[in-house]
């Protein structure tokens, strides 16, 4: 049976760690898969984590079961954090396996809903979106979203792409931080897309796995926020990787909102019904991390103040690069690095130059161009910014 198996395209972002690894090259740079790394190249476990993670050790009596949903407190605490104002009478919510767990979730979800179901995906997006929906066999279309002359979004063009998008349709959108692009809606914009789908009554789900990463935690949310205020129906695929930094515990949480509460009470069944299917209880650990962390008022503030700092290096990083580029350019055709938010960036380099960077500087970055801001650090950024120029970007 087994050698009747088909041999699987390897995830191009994850094998580039393997490549970056077996490079012996001294200063080789990594730019590859969205980790945050500090300016020492370490993925640090947050302080408040570790401090939450103390307290969960010291004060756990059991490791029983929890629920099918997961911990009350963990998504009360996770949806007020992402929503601000909860309309609780709307909300269904159930912890699954990563934030990747919650896009999975949804889609199911939303097939479950409407067998007939088609899902609207921004080009570019993250590949895994593409492959998850190739592998459950749900018909998608692609949305121009990246305008490669500017290097921000097609604005008019995703307009009328996502007003193809019929009632029951899924319109998948990145709450922020776009990956792998950088470019991301303004609210003005968010309330455009909004009426959009008021008018087709095509569902958003909104890919929420950067929030603090960007603007802030509370401005990175605003669009979702919008959305849900907005719309009788908002899926959210939220993750907690990111931002508290537990990438391997693999924590998210999936909400739907719901026109009514009858309707919430549905999905929140059914949501329940699809975490039993696939893996019964979600993971435990993380997010029991995140509702320690959430609710109680010092390790929340210590958190949001280590959050901080990561999110201003990133700025710090993106500001030096396009600086440096546009001493040794002579022109602003980098400042978009500037304006782009999050982990990554899209140069709108070639593939060809994209290898030349590998082979001549060592400096590993996604195929499509995209680069981890936070690959970098202030002794980094001069050798990229030369390195690009060399290649001919
Ligand atoms: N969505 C996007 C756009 C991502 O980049 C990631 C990254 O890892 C995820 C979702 C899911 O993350 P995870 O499953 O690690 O929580
Ligand atoms: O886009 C990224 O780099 C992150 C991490 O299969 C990631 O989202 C990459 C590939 C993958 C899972 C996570």
């Amino acid at each position: 049976m087994l050698s009747n198996l088909t041999a699987q395209a390897p995830d191009k972002i994850l094998m580039l760690i393997e490549e970056f690894k077996a490079d012996t090259r001294q200063g080789k740079i990594d730019l590859g898969v969205g980790v945050y790394k500090d300016p020492q190249g370490v993925t640090p476990v947050m302080r408040a984590v570790k401090a939450a993670e103390h307290r969960i050790w010291e004060t756990q009596t059991t490791k029983a079961y929890t629920g099918l949903a997961g911990e009350a407190e963990y998504r009360s605490a996770l949806a007020s954090m992402i929503l601000s104002e909860v309309p609780a009478d709307r909300l269904a919510s159930v912890a699954t396996v990563g934030g990747t767990g919650a896009i999975r979730q949804a889609l199911e979800l939303a097939r479950l809903a409407n067998p007939d179901v088609r899902v609207f995906v921004s080009d570019p997006t993250w590949p895994n979106h593409l492959s998850i929906m190739k592998f459950m066999g749900l018909p998608f279309t692609e949305y121009r979203y990246f305008d490669a002359a500017t290097r921000g979004v097609d604005f008019e063009g995703m307009k009328a792409d996502i007003a193809q998008a019929a009632k029951g349709d899924i319109v998948l959108l990145h709450g922020c931080c776009h990956n792998p692009t950088g470019a991301n809606l303004t609210l003005d914009q968010w309330a455009e897309i909004a009426a959009i789908l008021e008018t087709s009554g095509a569902i958003p789900l909104v890919d929420l796995a950067y929030q603090g990463f960007g603007d802030g935690l509370d401005a990175d949310a605003e669009g979702t926020r919008l959305i849900a205020a907005r719309l009788p129906e908002v899926l959210i695929a939220a993750s907690c990787s990111k931002n508290f930094g537990i990438y391997r515990e693999r924590t998210g949480l999936l909400m739907a909102l719901a026109e009514n509460t009858a309707a919430r009470d549905l999905a929140q069944g059914s949501m329940a019904y699809l975490n039993r299917q696939n893996y019964s209880f979600p993971p435990d650990h993380g997010a029991r991390i995140v509702s320690t962390i959430l609710t109680d008022e010092a390790l929340r503030a210590d958190w949001a103040a280590e959050l901080e700092e990561v999110r201003n290096t990133m700025l710090g990083l993106r500001d030096q690069l396009a600086t440096d580029l546009r001493d040794l350019s002579g022109s602003d055709r980098f400042d978009f690095i500037a304006h782009h938010r999050g982990m990554f960036s899209r140069l709108g380099a070639t593939p060809e130059q994209v290898a030349t960077l590998k082979t001549d500087a060592a400096i590993y970055m996604v195929g499509d161009s995209r680069l981890n801001i936070a690959g970098l650090n202030r002794d980094t950024v001069p050798i990229l910014a030369r390195a690009i120029i060399d290649a001919g970007i």
